[in-house]
């Protein structure tokens, strides 16, 4: 295979399988990019599912086993789309076997798997492999320019950080999906959204959390309804017969975790993640408090950025709300014009366009986590998960 082309190997056909078959198949439309994308193969458990998802996407070709992507020649990169619980054994294998890998935030359900992760892709770094984690809110354009502004010292001295990932889809009647299930997800609220918003908060500020303080760990639903398959087959273990007379188990998952945290840099920080904060569908925020200016991000109104700039003469202070659509703003003017705005799915054909750079030796716009860098969110939520069981101070350097 030419050393011109980037062949995809994606495992996982769902919700991320989607985000990132677009992103792969627009990102060369709108970017230059060094590498040619070949969409090559796609993974997935059911046969017919699959060969569906991979019409309809456009992959030259797909298989019900993902083992079938490390055989082929033409994959040069394998995007691991699966729960929470495969993502250490298809990533594993793709980096013994010399291939890139992308993988889905979190890192990983568990620790233990994170770290797995982190040592194989040190070891694979020494044959020149490579690997990027799908954290696509740091290439919403807003949040680059918060990273940007940051970096360039306009915020001065950063003392206070406030993250907050608030859903409302996690209520009683929504069913025991695996996102639920301890085995698979590895945690709820807290690896799903805090993994996202501890990311964000690193990198926008520059600082890793050093120490959390306190933590709350809540599971308001305790039971759940198993979910019927295809044919009426009920799937989880330990089901039993609810009063309601509906199949149900318990959900060994949080669904709200809060904690306070330290910054490297001495700032206080907030975070707060949950699935239960009803008419929140997906509010996804980030405030930065400095010495000589603040920024607020709030996805819901992802194109914005609003921010305050105290050297201004007090006067002529005042929240100014960035438009981020101009071609001055990252990645923005790869798109459309000014105010032609953008939406979710661009931030992850961004991510595609920087790890197709990044492998054809050219700078990403923003820096691109890498398992070592997931690997270093994944302490912080187990840092927040130690707190809340113990009531106890954990410090980040303890988890290793
Ligand atoms: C569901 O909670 C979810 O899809 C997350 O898994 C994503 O990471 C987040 O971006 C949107 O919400």
């Amino acid at each position: 295979m030419a050393e011109k082309t980037l062949g995809i190997g994606l495992v996982g056909t769902k919700f991320m399988g989607r985000a990132h078959s677009n992103a792969w198949m627009t990102a060369p439309r709108f970017f230059d990019l060094p590498r040619e994308v070949l969409m090559r193969a796609v993974a997935g458990r059911d046969v017919a599912d699959v060969a569906a998802f991979s019409r309809r996407w456009g992959w030259q070709c797909c298989t019900d086993d993902w083992r079938d992507l490390l055989d082929d020649p033409q994959v040069g990169l394998v995007d691991v789309c699966t729960p929470n619980h495969v993502h250490a054994e298809v990533s594993i294998a793709a980096l013994e076997a010399g291939r890139h890998v992308a993988c889905e935030k979190p890192l990983a359900g568990t620790i233990a798997d994170a770290r797995a992760m982190r040592d194989a892709a040190r070891k694979a770094a020494r044959r020149g492999v490579r690997t990027f984690v799908w954290f696509n809110y740091r290439r919403c354009p807003a949040v680059a320019l918060a990273h940007q502004l940051v970096k360039e010292g306009r915020l001065g001295r950063i003392f206070h950080v406030r993250a907050s990932y608030l859903q409302d889809w996690g209520g009683p009647s929504t069913p025991l999906l695996w996102r639920f299930q301890g085995k698979l997800a590895g945690s709820g609220a807290h690896g799903d959204l805090n993994a996202h918003i501890i990311d964000m908060a690193r990198f926008v500020t520059g600082e890793e959390v050093t120490e959390v303080v306190g933590a709350l760990e809540e599971t308001f639903v305790k039971e759940r309804d198993l979910v019927e398959a295809s044919g009426g087959a009920i799937s989880g273990k330990g089901a039993k017969r609810a009063t309601r007379g509906r199949r149900k188990a318990k959900s060994t998952v949080d669904d709200a975790v809060l904690f306070l945290a330290r910054m490297s840099g001495g700032a206080v920080a907030s975070f707060e993640a949950t699935r239960l904060a009803t008419g929140n569908q997906n509010r996804n925020t980030l405030e930065v408090n400095g010495e000589k200016g603040s920024l607020r991000f709030d996805f819901e109104r992802m194109n914005e950025l609003s921010w305050w700039d105290h050297a201004l003469p007090a006067r002529l202070r005042g929240w100014s709300v960035i438009m981020c659509t101009d071609a001055a703003h990252p990645y923005a003017g790869n798109y459309w014009p000014a105010a032609h705005v953008l939406g979710y799915e661009h931030g992850f054909v961004s991510q595609a366009a920087d790890i197709a750079m990044a492998l054809g030796r050219r700078k990403p716009v923003v820096p691109i986590p890498d398992f070592a860098d997931a690997f270093e969110v994944q302490r912080v939520l187990e840092a927040a998960i130690r707190c809340a069981r113990t009531r106890r101070p954990v410090s980040v350097a303890d988890i290793r």
